[in-house]
């Protein structure tokens, strides 16, 4: 298991949802609960090593991870902390395709203007900790790929905050670098011409598949909450999503209602696992969110620990080198067990 103690540096403290001041539950303390139970199942811990931006850069613009990286001081240096009295990067106005028309958008000049331009909801806050946090997650996840490359056959990173809704140039949900495209994009420079993500996380992840929609040489395939009944994110994550351009059907999103429990969500994930049989990928990044379980506040899947086991089996079948990358899960209570089931079912298949 690869982590960063940085990685609890983001402190969101609150998301801002339909316009009220909500607890949120991408908490720290998350990183503790999983930690620990992995520690108890035996998994030996490392500690993430910094890595340089080639991989993150290749899958972002420079331009939003500067944003990212830049905001909170502007923020501060703006005096938003006194006036209104707001102290995470929270953003009003959002230049959307269809307030901009035909004209081209200058860039903005007040930061919290600017702060509309890369994130696409507002529930997902940045604090004084929380590009620190981001980045570490990132080299958590190009650790694992580095442990795989040296010739693991499966290498876990405790990512946090999570990354799979996040595009090239916007974040939200929140998560605010992909490190599941950086994964990906990471293993491709180390060797493997095809990349498999398959997508475990309760919510479609948007951002993963934007990245590699139009592209030929790595497959998105996600089971998620059907997006039409009403779940984030809300406009993407329909089954008639199969890629376009060069990856035309490069794309499966399996969405489930609401309700939907083991048998449903393994037979989807036995569908993924069959795409890819013929995709025929050189390695496998799993985007792994334990909010598809009964417990989890955030989705209304009821999948169990058992299902996750099963599911870590059903994947390690396709014996492949696989990277899996934290995503969500918020149940405290069940988060760790939840993590060490899936892990046990793919190590054993
Ligand atoms: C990585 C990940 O799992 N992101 C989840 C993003 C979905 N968040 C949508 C949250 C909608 C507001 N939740 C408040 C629940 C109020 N009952
Ligand atoms: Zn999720």
């Amino acid at each position: 298991m690869v982590w960063s103690p940085q990685t609890q540096r983001h402190v969101a403290g609150a998301e801002i949802w339909v316009g009220v001041r909500i607890p949120g539950t991408e908490v720290p303390a998350r990183v503790d609960v999983i930690r620990d139970a992995l520690v108890d199942a035996g998994h030996p811990l490392v500690e993430a090593r910094a890595h340089d931006d080639d991989a993150l850069l290749a899958v972002h613009d420079a331009a939003l991870v500067e944003h990212l990286r830049t905001v909170y001081s502007g923020w501060v240096d703006a005096g938003f902390l006194d006036d209104p009295g707001q102290d995470r990067v929270v953003p009003y106005v959002f230049p959307t395709a269809a307030m901009l028309g035909p004209i081209p958008p200058h860039e903005a000049a007040a930061i919290h203007a600017r702060a509309g331009t890369y994130a696409y909801d507002t529930m997902t806050v940045l604090g004084p900790g929380t590009y620190d946090a981001a980045r570490a997650a990132v080299d958590c996840a190009l650790t694992a790929v580095d442990l795989v490359t040296a010739g693991e056959p499966i290498a876990y990173a405790l990512c946090r905050p999570p990354g799979h809704h996040v595009t090239r140039s916007a974040y939200g949900g929140s998560c605010y670098l992909n490190n599941a495209a950086v994964a990906a994009e990471a293993l491709r420079a180390a060797g493997s011409a095809r990349v498999a993500v398959v997508d475990l996380d309760a919510h479609h992840g948007n951002g993963t598949a934007a990245i590699f929609y139009e592209r030929d040489d790595v497959y998105y395939g996600s089971v998620h909450v059907d997006p039409g009944a009403g779940w984030f994110p809300h406009f993407v994550g329909f089954a008639a999503e199969t890629g376009a351009g060069a990856g035309a059907d490069r794309t499966l999103n399996v969405p489930l209602p609401p309700g939907s429990g083991d048998v449903e969500w393994l037979t989807a994930v036995g569908r993924l696992r069959e795409a890819l049989d013929a995709f025929r990928p050189d390695a496998l990044v799993v985007s792994l969110g334990v909010d598809a379980a009964a417990a989890d506040p955030e989705s209304p899947l009821l999948v169990t620990g058992d299902g996750y086991r099963e599911a870590g089996r059903l994947l390690a079948g396709l014996r492949l080198p696989s990277v899996v990358v934290q995503e969500g899960g918020y149940h405290l209570d069940s988060l760790g067990e939840l993590v060490a089931a899936y892990l046990s079912g793919h190590a054993d298949e």
